[in-house]
């Protein structure tokens, strides 16, 4: 099974374990090449973690860090002048938010919680700033018989979906900022979601567009077998504790 993680990508180079425990062996070596052990490890072996009998992953650089993924296997570059935030579908008024506007025109909440990913790894205490996607959409007017978001990447591929009830809540925001500055292009900046209490394949990147829809549709992840209601610790059959 796929999963979210990009570990689709690192398909044609899968190792067995022996073949990673060798390499981590290699020591010395790590110093040397050390930007490609990095990258060794987010690509490979951070996949493992969440099923690591020996738990020497966590002893990694990487470990309680967070990995970068991209569906596409790049990331998509918006400029902060550049960047639109459309908001349209069952609404009375679709909107086209700048950078700006939504650093100075929408109230600006901060949210403090851990980051947990699906495949396993967590990164503790991780600081947000941005704007409550319920802000948003009352500024829109959200229609009657409105069911939920359909939520759209720039990256042209990844999407997301919520309830209405999942965004309004205080903890789902537009963010603009991750980890006490602007998110960076890398983590799916100038803006991105991000969606507290749920797997961080919620937290969808370079967003482009909100759709107010009648009906939910599946998200990325969710085509290929993750849940809709991703709740971390009552979903996808993890008992991660929640965030
Ligand atoms: N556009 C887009 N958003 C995405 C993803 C992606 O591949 N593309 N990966 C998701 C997953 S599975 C996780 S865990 C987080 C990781 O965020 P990071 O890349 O900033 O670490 O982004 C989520 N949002
Ligand atoms: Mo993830």
């Amino acid at each position: 099974m796929t999963r979210p993680d990009g570990a689709e990508d690192a398909a044609g180079r899968r190792i067995g374990r022996r073949t990673v425990l060798g390499a981590l062996g290699l020591g010395a070596a790590g110093v040397v090449f050390g930007s490609r052990i990095s990258s060794f490890v987010d690509d490979v072996l951070a996949p493992l973690t969440d099923h690591d009998p020996t738990g020497i992953t966590s002893y990694l650089p990487g470990a309680g860090r967070f990995r970068i993924y991209s569906v596409v296997g790049s990331e998509p570059r918006r400029t902060n002048a550049d960047y639109r935030l459309r908001v349209d579908g069952l609404v009375d008024h679709p909107l086209t938010l700048t950078w700006h506007q939504l650093r100075t025109e929408l109230p600006q909440t901060a949210v403090t919680r851990d980051f947990q990913c699906v495949t396993g790894w967590r990164v503790a205490d991780v600081h947000w700033r941005g704007v409550k996607v319920r802000d948003v959409l009352d500024r829109a007017g959200v229609k009657q018989g409105a069911g939920g978001l359909r939520i759209y990447s720039f990256d042209g591929a990844y999407t997301e979906s919520l309830t209405m009830a999942q965004a309004r809540r205080d903890d789902v925001l537009v963010a603009h900022e991750m980890l006490g500055k602007p998110v960076t292009r890398a983590h799916g900046g100038p803006v991105r979601l991000y969606v507290a209490p749920m797997y961080g394949y919620k937290s969808l990147k370079w967003l482009d567009r909100i759709e107010v829809v009648d009906h939910l549709d599946q998200g990325y992840w969710e085509e290929r077998g993750y849940d809709v209601d991703a709740w971390v610790g009552r979903s996808n059959g993890r008992g991660d504790k929640p965030t």
